[in-house]
């Protein structure tokens, strides 16, 4: 019994050491206000930012809501060394995609974070921006406070950076952050990994010997070109550090934060006639968000949250754009089809959904005595293990805590060209890409919107821009020790789409069927959300990552891998010269690289976006999304660092939109729903700018 008990005792132990009071377990939900100023879906890396910033004014209340519950620090979450072994099941949506039509009808899984922190406490922890031609895209986009200038702050406020490196690695490995562009007193740490594999100054040199430069700083806006990554991990114990550590853990304290987990949100309640003064064309009159409905699981009541200011969306890409659609805001034609009553027709909830097509090719080394990840069993691994415990006393800490991915490559597109070629099928520059031919490879869903078509063809001139620009990458490139290339396509123009299966998104659904008539799989809310992402629907992807396999070739062939000695796998043996048997292979082994975005885009209502560029949902008065859905185009860069700042620029905005707002939260009794009136108190209705 006294044994039974142990481990209550010890997650308890751990709840209170960490938590103070705020923490609401699902036995505590009598401890909720009835309602909150802001209400906050999804504890994720947004989530996190958004609450701790709008909580610093001890007059407002907060309250997140989180599916997941916090992670209990084991070595699979907090030490970098175990990246790449696998997902800790508890704390992984088990998301997988639709059959991938373009590519073998085959699903893909699809990991997603089912825990405070999000894919924060999964993700790789490789910390790259892309390029600022990158964020003037959005700009250009028609998202004004948007571009790389304007970004800059952000991620600088996010950050602690730090450098400690030796003079001699640096010299070798050029790394040489320019400090004009770093942070170096925000919440979330980003450092060097102490510890690098050999392999690292043979891949670099490799690129090197192709012609891509070596980045001194890969975040200071010019992405193209090859690099050491700087890494989200303790600069003193090389741990992982997340959007819980930096963001939660450090603000626990404050009484006005409310942490719910183990919380699925099922719908935003949302009123439509309560508003009587604000009339918005071509919306008529705004929809309020006056709070959000949850639950504990299935089985359990629904139970209601109300909000006196708003609700802030920050489920991620995937969830929550069908959050939108089963709270009635998206496509009519879809909501009827689920029975939703339409309260804002938004054709944009779930289209344009963009990830990077990502695969791997093997070219095992096999030089005698180079040591790899592989080699971290038995003895060795005790002593990295050893190394890590005693990491204060020991420079450099050992590989026990260094990440799978250090060592990447964005090679611009013709870096790529085999040689003597000069043009590839649609991508040279932006007079060959054929807008009328890539249209036809929209969903016909898009297609039915003229808007929806007006902003694809707007987002393919700037990528056709993009991708002849200098200093943005085509294509990534990731070195791991064991001899793995993995490239992924960084600008696609492929499009997916997410949408929900049923108006309540736990329902039971024994089997259920996509729009396209096959059955997806999965349980609870992950089988109610079907995840196309339409890999490879626009053919130029999988063209470029097949370019990208010869480009590999090409790697492997320098004089600095060849010291490695290489044994390329089937099929990466020989053969590899057919671009035919290529496509079948490109084909077959596409997945995620988890970079889900552009679902909820940030672009004008006319372009067939979903938020405003102050991150409010079109026609709603009080409901913003705030995540990677919003990124209206997938940056050229693994897309932390971006999420990151773009919440705590969101935090600004909502701060800067309610400053007229009386506190209601603390001081006051909770406001009664349907009395506040959205916009009144406000400087201008934020909404309006379509
Ligand atoms: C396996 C993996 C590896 C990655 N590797 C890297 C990398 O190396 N570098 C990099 O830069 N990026 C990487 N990423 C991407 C990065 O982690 C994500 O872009 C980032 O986490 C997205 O943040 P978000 O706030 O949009 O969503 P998330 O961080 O996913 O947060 C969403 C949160 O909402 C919660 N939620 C969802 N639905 C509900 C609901 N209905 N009710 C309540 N809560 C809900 C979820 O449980 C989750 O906690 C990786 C991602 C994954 C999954
Ligand atoms: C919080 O409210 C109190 C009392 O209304 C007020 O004195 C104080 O200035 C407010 N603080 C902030 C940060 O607005
Ligand atoms: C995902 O599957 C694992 C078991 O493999 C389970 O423990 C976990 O709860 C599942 N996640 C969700 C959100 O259901
Ligand atoms: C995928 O399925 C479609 C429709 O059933 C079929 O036309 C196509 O040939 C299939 N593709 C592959 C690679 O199997
Ligand atoms: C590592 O340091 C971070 C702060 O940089 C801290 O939050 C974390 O608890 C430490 N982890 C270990 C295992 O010591
Ligand atoms: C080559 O490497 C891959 C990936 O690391 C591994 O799965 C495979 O077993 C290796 N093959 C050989 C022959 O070592
Ligand atoms: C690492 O393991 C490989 C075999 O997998 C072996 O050839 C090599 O010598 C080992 N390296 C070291 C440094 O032990
Ligand atoms: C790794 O590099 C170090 C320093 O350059 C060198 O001393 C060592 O021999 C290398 N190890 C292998 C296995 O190549
Ligand atoms: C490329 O062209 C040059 C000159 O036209 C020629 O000398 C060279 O052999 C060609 N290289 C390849 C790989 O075809
Ligand atoms: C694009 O390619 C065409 C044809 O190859 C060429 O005429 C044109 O100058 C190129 N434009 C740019 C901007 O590189
Ligand atoms: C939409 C909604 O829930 N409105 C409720 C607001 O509160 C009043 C009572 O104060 C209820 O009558 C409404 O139903």
């Amino acid at each position: 019994m006294v044994l039974a008990l142990l481990p209550v005792f010890l997650s308890l132990f751990t709840f209170l050491q960490l938590t103070d009071c705020i923490l609401i377990l699902p036995d505590d939900l009598n401890k909720l206000l009835s309602s909150y100023d802001y209400i906050v879906v999804g504890g994720g890396v947004s989530g996190l930012v958004v609450a701790n910033r709008l909580s610093e004014d001890a007059n407002v209340t907060v309250l997140v809501l989180e599916a997941g519950e916090l992670d209990s620090s084991s070595d699979i979450v907090t030490v970098p060394g175990l990246i790449g072994h696998g997902f800790p099941p508890a704390y992984n949506w088990n998301l997988t995609t639709t059959p991938q039509e373009f590519l073998d009808n085959n699903t893909r899984d699809y990991g997603q974070g089912h825990v405070v922190g999000g894919g924060s406490i999964l993700n790789g922890i490789v910390t790259t921006r892309g390029a600022r031609a990158d964020y003037d895209a959005w700009q250009a986009l028609g998202n004004p406070g948007w571009g790389w200038e304007d970004m800059l702050p952000y991620f600088k406020k996010s950050e602690k950076f730090s450098v400690d490196v030796s003079s001699g690695r640096a010299k070798t490995l050029n790394i040489r952050p320019d400090q004009s562009v770093h942070g170096t007193s925000g919440p979330l740490e980003i450092t060097y990994p102490n510890f690098l594999y050999n392999q690292s100054t043979n891949f670099l040199r490799a690129l090197s010997e192709l012609g891509v430069p070596l980045l001194a700083d890969p975040n200071a806006g010019v992405a193209a070109g090859a690099m050491i990554a700087p890494a989200s991990m303790s600069a003193s114990n090389q741990s992982r550090i997340d959007s819980r550590r930096a963001y939660l853990d450090p603000v626990i304290h404050r009484p006005n934060l409310h942490l719910a987990v183990q919380q699925t949100v099922t719908r935003v309640l949302v009123e439509t006639n309560t508003i009587t003064n604000i009339v918005a064309p071509p919306f008529g009159r705004l929809v309020r968000a006056y709070g959000v409905e949850y639950t504990t699981s299935a089985e359990s009541p629904r139970r209601q949250v109300l909000c006196n200011r708003e609700v802030i969306l920050a489920a991620g890409a995937i969830i929550s754009p069908a959050l939108l659609q089963v709270s009635g805001i998206g496509p009519a034609d879809l909501l009827n089809e689920l029975k939703v009553p339409v309260k804002v027709d938004l054709p944009g909830v779930g289209q344009n959904f963009q990830d990077h097509a990502m695969v791997g090719a093997f070219y095992n080394y096999t030089k005698p005595g180079l040591f790899s990840t592989r080699n971290l069993t038995g003895d060795t691994l005790a002593q990295a293990k050893e190394e890590h415990r005693l990491t204060h006393e020991l420079t450099p800490p050992g590989p026990w805590t260094t990440p799978l991915i250090t060592t990447i490559a964005f090679p611009h597109l013709t870096h790529l060209l085999p040689p003597n070629t000069t043009t590839l099928p649609f991508l040279t520059n932006s007079s060959q890409i054929n807008l009328p031919d890539s249209l036809q490879h929209l969903p016909t869903t898009t297609t039915r919107h003229p808007a929806l078509i007006r902003g694809y063809t707007a987002q393919l001139t700037l990528l056709a821009n993009l991708l002849s620009h200098p200093s943005v990458g085509a294509l990534e490139l990731m070195a791991d020790s064991l001899g793995t290339l993995t490239i992924s396509v960084q600008h696609p123009l492929s499009r997916g789409i997410v949408r929900a299966l049923a108006a309540d998104l736990l329902s039971p659904l024994s089997s259920t069927t996509s729009s396209n008539g096959v059955a997806v799989a999965g349980t609870g809310l992950a089988g109610n959300v079907a995840l196309n992402p339409r890999y490879c629907s626009h053919p130029a992807d999988c063209q470029l990552l097949v370019t990208g396999l010869g480009f590999n070739r090409r790697v492997i062939a320098t004089a600095a891998m060849r010291e490695l000695e290489p044994a390329p796998q089937a099929p990466w043996d020989g053969g590899g010269e057919d671009e035919t048997m290529m496509m079948e292979v490109v084909k077959e082994r596409v997945q995620t690289e988890f970079h889900a975005s552009g679902s909820t885009a940030m672009m004008p209502f006319d372009l067939g976006g979903v938020v405003s560029s102050r991150l409010v949902v079109y026609g709603t008065g009080n409901l913003r999304v705030v995540d990677a859905g919003v990124m209206p185009l997938v940056v050229g860069a693994h897309v932390q660092a971006a999420v990151y700042a773009v919440a705590e620029k969101a935090a600004d905005l909502i701060k800067e939109d309610n400053r007229w707002a009386r506190p209601a939260g603390v001081s006051g009794p909770a406001t009664a729903n349907g009395t506040f009136v959205m916009g009144v108190h406000r400087a201008r209705p934020v909404s309006h700018e379509i």
